[in-house]
């Protein structure tokens, strides 16, 4: 998660030196204007008259199924390619008479303005299921647009977009037909009808869907996506020249390489005289969503050659490859991502071809991962991979590796800078080269600086999808309490049991016990009321919950050494950040792939002296002699902040009855005692660091 103060500073100090930030951070939409994390798709840009580049977007509604719930268009604008307002939703399906009842096939759209009238354009399908170009105008760019039917004539499929050329005349283009076929025909100045029928394209080659048409020193130029796939990559955007904006076409080459998400779809605009190329990827729902990752738009700088040609984009919103900087600890590190180099530099492979054909194209076999992304497979004893780690200091480090293997062969060893760190290490059967396990390799000593970390292969028979890179340091306070700060603010709870970031004042809600769940590092977070923080949702901020569940278990990672820097993961819906939108409410957010909040823990101890005043708390239990099919009661009256918890422990120590989470100030309790053997007791009261006992038997 991003460090504010830290951003902020480097834009003081060094943006003029570095470099001019000037575009926003792709995918350049994460939220709509309420702060709701939204997916969007189809990117259609345009400049108006009032100086403002628009964007027309579809929405990927969640929870995504592909492309089979689709609905709700917004547009977003900015007039600095840095801030960008979303203009909220502008028609759904539900505003247009023709489109079937159920809706949802609300596909890429476009928009063009002539004589004071925006026209927005979409595919829908109608009550037969036939798709339709349907259109929608409004007398602004952004809002109030009325549906006002479907063109006649055009051919059923989806993807409209218009061109209109400097002589006014506006060509609309289209997929005909599912995919792979693009058709042209000119718009009447009315720009509801067609004029004349609508034609084929020529010259296209590999073309899938998406055709989007912009004009520059009189030539024009039809961009669109191919049916790339190679089982990683998906859809790339091709593009193609010609005089005419009715063709025939000659095809140039990629301009937008595609994503690990199955379609591209985008568009190209000048603005302030810089060309841009809007496309979208998935890398905010990459992993997730079986249904179809959703999408997210994105934009960057388009070059042309001399020639007139289009430069390849580089997409600065793509995964990054290689991502190997150990100061952002813990580093999860993909295998495929190992540094860029040649054989015998960054990789050493017996035949210098990728036999899994997917993500990179040189020696190392790579294939697409059943835990996400990809791995590397095909192993073999001499082969290694390299990895360029910026190592922050020298110490002992933990490296987690994700490894699978069917028969339970299979061993490495990891070598930094030509040493061996890690002595033989086997890789156990895990059943399948797709089941994975964790090998984790502590006392792992680092030096800091730029360093080649290999796994070098001893013996064949493994796959290797990931590796983390954290401090082999302190484990987690288990058993204390402590506070937990997140920039400056206190990590505390409401009374509505949601967990927040941003409390200035320590009370009892900002304090925690930390439990140890199993081995390892892996904790519970025990709140004051005796309950525990958990991972509810994606999206909604976290709560505090009774009961124990997968949702409430963390990973506990050491972050740095000096100041107790800590980042959280939980076990059931992956990074805890918390939100930037001003209330800093804390959330799991699978959908930043990476993002690790930092908090800063600290024991806490003055408060729990001060909290409970053992000379007014009052205990009795009676009777102190019960059957053991009865019941006894309990009265106490007891001020503190703290939840209070009461056991019953037997002779041996052993806790046979546990109630806690309960209310201080005067309360009384009937205890069963059903099921307990005869014997001596205590009934044992606690909250903060007090604690009181009473003896009872069981007869
Ligand atoms: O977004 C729905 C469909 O996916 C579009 O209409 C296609 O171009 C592809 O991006």
């Amino acid at each position: 998660m991003k460090n504010t103060l830290f951003i902020l500073f480097i834009h003081l100090f060094f943006t003029p030196l570095l470099f001019a930030q000037d575009l926003a951070e792709n995918p350049f939409i994460r939220v709509d204007k309420d702060n709701n994390r939204i997916f969007t798709a189809d990117p259609s840009a345009h400049v108006w008259a009032d100086g403002r580049l628009y964007v027309y977007a579809s929405h990927d509604v969640q929870p995504a199924r592909g492309c089979d719930l689709m609905d709700k268009y917004h547009v977003f604008s900015t007039d600095d390619m840095i801030h960008w307002t979303d203009h909220g939703q502008i028609l759904e399906a539900a505003d247009v008479s023709w489109a079937r009842p159920e809706g949802g096939f609300m596909w890429a759209p476009d928009c063009a303005f002539r004589n004071g009238m925006y026209f927005f354009y979409f595919p829908h399908k109608d009550a037969d299921n036939i798709w339709r170009i349907g259109v929608a105008t409004s007398t602004e760019p952004a809002a109030n647009f009325t549906s006002q039917g479907y063109i006649e004539g055009m051919r059923s499929g989806i993807d409209p977009s218009v061109f209109v050329d400097d002589d006014g005349q506006a060509y609309i283009y289209q997929n005909s037909g599912g995919t792979g076929t693009c058709a042209v025909g000119k718009l009447k100045t009315n720009m509801v009808e067609l004029d004349g029928e609508m034609q084929d394209m020529q010259g296209l080659v590999g073309y899938h869907e998406g055709p989007w048409v912009h004009k520059r020193n009189g030539i024009y130029y039809l961009s669109y996506a191919d049916g790339h796939d190679d089982g990683y990559i998906k859809n790339e955007m091709r593009y193609a020249m010609s005089t005419s904006p009715m063709g025939p076409w000659t095809y140039k080459g990629v301009v937008v390489g595609g994503t690990t998400e199955g379609t591209q779809h985008g568009s190209i605009v000048q603005y302030k005289g810089q060309w841009y190329a809007f496309y979208h990827n998935n890398v905010l729902s990459f992993g997730t969503n079986p249904g179809g990752g959703a999408r997210s738009i994105c934009v960057d700088k388009l070059y042309y050659n001399e020639d007139g040609t289009m430069q390849k984009v580089i997409q600065t919103g793509m995964f990054k490859d290689p991502v190997v900087n150990a100061k952002n600890i813990p580093n999860l590190i993909l295998a495929e991502n190992y540094s860029t180099g040649i054989d015998g530099e960054t990789y050493h492979d017996v035949d210098n071809t990728n036999n899994g054909g997917v993500y990179r194209h040189d020696g190392v076999d790579i294939e697409v991962c059943s835990e996400g992304k990809a791995n590397i497979f095909n192993m073999e004893a001499g082969e290694w991979i390299g990895y360029k780690l910026n190592i922050p200091r020298t110490d002992n480090y933990k490296i987690d590796l994700r490894v699978s293997s069917p028969v339970g062969t299979g061993a490495f060893h990891v070598e930094v800078d030509g040493v061996n760190v890690s002595g033989r290490v086997t890789v156990n059967k895990t059943d399948d080269f797709q089941k994975w396990t964790t090998v984790a390799l502590s006392n792992i000593s680092l030096n800091s600086g730029t360093r080649l970390l290999k796994i070098v292969v001893d013996e064949a028979g493994f796959n290797l999808a990931n590796f983390t890179v954290y401090y082999a340091l302190t484990t987690p306070p288990f058993n204390k309490r402590i506070i937990l700060k997140n920039g400056g603010k206190y990590v505390s709870f409401d009374q509505n049991n949601q967990v927040f970031c941003n409390s200035e004042t320590m009370t009892s809600n900002c304090i925690f016990t930390v439990e140890q769940i199993g081995t390892g590092n892996k904790v519970e977070l025990r709140t004051s009321n005796g309950k525990y923080i958990a991972a509810k949702s994606l999206k909604n901020s976290m709560t505090v919950e009774s009961s124990h569940s997968a949702n409430t278990r963390f990973f506990w990672y050491q972050k740095s050494y000096n100041n107790n820097e800590i980042g959280l993961k939980s076990e059931a819906l992956n990074s805890i950040v918390c939100s930037e939108n001003g209330t800093k409410a804390m959330n799991c957010n699978r959908y930043e792939i990476g993002a690790w909040e930092t908090f800063v823990w600290q024991e806490y101890i003055e408060a729990a002296v001060e909290d409970v005043k053992a000379d007014k708390v009052s205990l009795q239990v009676y009777p102190t002699r019960v059957q053991t099919d009865d019941k006894f009661t309990v009265e106490y009256n007891m001020e503190t902040n703290f939840a209070i918890t009461i056991q019953l422990i037997d002779a041996q120590g052993r806790v046979c009855k546990k109630m806690d989470g309960l209310k201080g100030g005067k309360q009384s309790l009937l205890v069963s005692t059903r099921g307990l053997a005869t014997g001596s007791y205590f009934l044992q009261i606690t909250a903060s660091n007090f604690a009181a006992a009473r003896k009872i038997i069981l007869i």
